[in-house]
């Protein structure tokens, strides 16, 4: 009998999270899905945090479903952990948490945004390679600093989720580079900490060590009978970076890189970070892959805006069948007169997005549509071509010219999406039926165990056995 190599994948989003178990054997992954949950930050007067006991309670019990889905006799290798980007806990030494976990999307970080971009965003941005966004751990770290003092005091670490996680599984405590790289606080030019981003937003050096890179071998599970014996095995943290390096892309660099969901990551692979006016102007950020390489990519906002939009209309298909029906109205519909802005502010955390979508749209004196999908359409179109619009953008800054678009995440299982963004960027889109967070966090523990040789093999062999479906553009 062959070898199989069985990884479990801790996969977690903002809005759903997945633990994901592995079999590798003949060049070939199989996916089996041990566990899915849904996820949401809650807000408790004006601020907003993550669930994080839950989290850790749906990691446990998903971890727990995988190996009891293990044939008999088989054992878990390793397990890996990812997450959305940039959020972050604070500990002492004794490993607890001394300030509550906040989510991104909370507001407070208003006001340091408005101050950074006034002054000092140009410099941040030689320094590490990150654009000035709401979101960033730095805008998030200064506040937390800024408005409670006494936390340079209490906490003495400062780690990522899914390094903490790491460290509730194996007991280490390590920042991995992927993630860090969310921060706008690393050296853009080295793999370690920049000392001007950390003293610029007034944070302890001592909160950070130097980060380890993905296929580190962390320790093994404890205080998990089941999984007595299992590595934990540092990942890509940051489920983008997974995500990229799951992409079957071609080895010329001809492909670019679009990774959809709440947020659609439009990048590619470079030698080198793109700096300077044009791209700080383009909101490029230069985060590391997990190879320690560069993925300069463009944020676009994602389906978060027909999520919200589905929560005002009080519906959401909840079967493939109410998806394709849903897909099928709006496309049916003519191409709206007007696009959105996806870059407008107002869409980053709304009370109503469709109130969002309608006062955007008053302004351009443009009609609301009337119905689900007529938004739908409008949505679709409008990421459509801000996908296409950060795509010109990487060719003029880099003389490139891109071949194809390959499209992973739950927004290439969206035709009407794949579609508007082949027709706005006048390339073909390729989407895949991968799940490709989970896959990539997989592919660096099989690599870190010595089942795979490197990540262009893994693509090699995942391409091979891969459902594809192509979109020309239509001109
Ligand atoms: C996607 C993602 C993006 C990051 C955003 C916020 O899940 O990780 O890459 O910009 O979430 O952290």
């Amino acid at each position: 009998m062959s070898q199989v190599t069985y990884t479990a994948a801790v996969d977690l989003g903002a809005t759903s999270g997945r633990v994901i178990l592995g079999a590798w054997a003949q060049n070939r992954l199989t996916l089996t899905e041990a566990h899915r949950f849904p996820n949401t930050y809650r807000e408790l007067g004006d601020h907003a945090y993550w669930e994080i006991g839950t989290l850790w309670h749906e990691i446990r019990t998903g971890l727990r479903r995988a190996v009891a889905a293990l044939p008999r006799g088989a054992r878990l290798a390793s397990v890996g952990v990812d997450t959305w980007g940039c959020d972050h806990v604070l500990l002492n030494d004794a490993g607890r948490l001394v300030f509550p976990v906040h989510a991104y999307r909370d507001n407070r970080t208003q006001a340091g945004l408005a101050a950074l971009a006034a002054h000092g965003a140009d410099r941040l941005y030689a320094a590490t390679g990150i654009p000035n966004v709401f979101y960033n751990t730095s805008l998030q770290l200064a506040e937390a600093v800024a408005r409670c003092p006494a936390l340079t005091d209490l906490a003495t670490r400062c780690l990522f989720l899914p390094d903490y996680f790491n460290f509730l599984l194996s007991g280490r405590a390590e920042n991995e580079l992927t993630v860090a790289s969310t921060s706008q606080l690393l050296d853009v030019h080295t793999p370690d900490w920049s000392q001007a981003a950390l003293a610029h937003f007034r944070l302890p050096p001592a909160w950070f060590t130097t980060p380890v890179r993905a296929g580190k071998k962390l320790g093994r599970v404890t205080g998990l009978p089941e999984l007595a014996g299992t590595q934990v095995i540092a990942v890509p943290g940051h489920d983008t970076a997974c995500a990229y390096d799951a992409m079957p892309a071609s080895p010329d660099g001809g492909d670019l890189f679009l990774s959809s969901g709440t947020w659609s990551l439009v990048g590619f692979e470079h030698p080198r970070p793109l700096l300077g006016p044009a791209a700080l102007a383009a909101r490029v950020a230069n985060e590391r892959t997990g190879s320690g390489g560069y993925r300069p990519l463009t944020n676009v906002v994602g389906l978060f805006l027909l999520e919200q939009t589905m929560q005002d209309f009080r519906t959401r298909p909840q079967t493939p069948r109410d998806w394709d029906a849903l897909i099928a109205a709006a496309a049916k519909l003519p191409p709206p007169a007007v696009l959105l802005d996806p870059a407008d502010p107002a869409f980053t955390a709304p009370k109503s997005m469709r109130a969002a979508i309608d006062a955007q749209l008053k302004r351009a004196k443009a009609k609301a549509p009337g119905q689900l999908a007529g938004y739908t359409r409008l949505i679709c179109d409008s990421i459509g071509q801000g996908h296409a619009a950060a795509a010109a953008n990487f060719e003029q800054m880099t003389g490139r010219k891109f071949r194809r678009i390959l499209m992973v995440g739950g927004g290439s299982k969206n035709r009407l999406l794949c579609q508007a963004t082949a027709d706005a960027a006048g390339i073909p889109v390729v989407s895949f039926n991968l799940e490709g967070t989970a896959v990539g966090n997989l592919a660096r523990q099989l690599i870190a165990l010595g089942a795979v040789k490197n990540l262009a093999t893994f693509r090699q062999h995942l391409a091979r056995g891969l459902q594809q479906k192509t979109y020309q553009p239509r001109r």
